[in-house]
């Protein structure tokens, strides 16, 4: 355990070691605002137990005040929405769009031409606009979108009812180092025109554009795609589905003609 609010609220920071094994980090407190039980614990190396107060957040001049919280376990990020209780969530995730690029190029969106199906070729990157809200957000007058559990998608055969599922990643981990570099975030989220997830939080409403086809090969950025060179000539359905940490689901469908002869 150490803090530190002898400086600006950016650097303000406390860390505690759980006796369950994972490692609290919390930023955010206001100047010398540290209590002093809570230095005297640090000081003679004692527990803190749960429910006592820290110290006190700092008041941004923006209005909104915030609170960094970040949960280690070895070296995985759990995510804090998997652990807060209640979830006080019933509102599903919303799925905005779904939408189909020419792999690794966003500029060049795969479009329905004048039939009633999206017309596929080659290898494609899917590219999901997605929106899940809190009530305990809401209820606070912000609309601030929170991310999801678990998101997948399948493809099926129309007339043969043939499917198959691809999954991306169970959010109650983050998939990788969220550090300053954000190679996750860049991999996952698109951060371009004009599928420019929404990355200012005082202009709500918003939501994430994620790069559903860059899951599949986690190690590589923005190499994975769907190839539909694999995929018999013929007419899909493309089912997106994204699921909230209270297990609400939303699915969105869309149906595409894959054509590579
Ligand atoms: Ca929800
Ligand atoms: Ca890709």
């Amino acid at each position: 355990m150490f803090y530190d609010d002898s400086y600006d609220p950016i650097n303000n920071i406390t860390e505690i070691n759980g006796v369950d094994g994972l490692l609290y980090t919390y930023m955010h407190f206001a100047r010398n605002s540290i209590d002093v039980n809570y230095q005297l614990a640090y000081k003679n190396k004692t527990t803190v137990q749960v429910g006592s107060r820290i110290g006190q957040l700092a008041r941004f001049a923006s209005g909104y005040h915030h609170l960094h919280y970040q949960i280690l376990k070895g070296d995985v990020y759990v995510n804090p929405l998997a652990v807060i209780a209640p979830h006080l969530d019933t509102k599903p995730p919303e799925i905005w769009g779904v939408h189909f690029v020419a792999w690794n190029d966003g500029s060049r969106e795969f479009t329905a031409q004048g039939v009633d199906c999206i017309a596929l070729q080659d290898r494609v990157d899917i590219v999901a606009e997605i929106n899940d809200s809190h009530e305990e957000l809401v209820s606070l007058g912000r609309s601030e979108p929170v991310w999801v559990y678990d998101l997948w998608w399948e493809v099926c055969s129309v007339g043969s009812n043939q499917c198959t599922l691809h999954t991306t990643h169970q959010f109650d981990e983050m998939p990788t180092m969220w550090g300053a570099m954000r190679f996750a975030a860049n991999r996952y989220y698109a951060n371009r025109h004009p599928w420019n997830s929404r990355s200012s939080y005082r202009n709500p409403p918003r939501a994430n554009f994620v790069l559903l086809t860059n899951f599949d090969d986690p190690l590589n950025n923005f190499i994975g795609h769907w190839d539909t060179n694999d995929m018999q000539n013929g007419t899909y359905t493309v089912t997106v589905t994204a699921e909230d940490f209270a297990h609400h689901t939303t699915t969105h469908s869309e149906r595409v003609c894959i054509d590579n002869s």
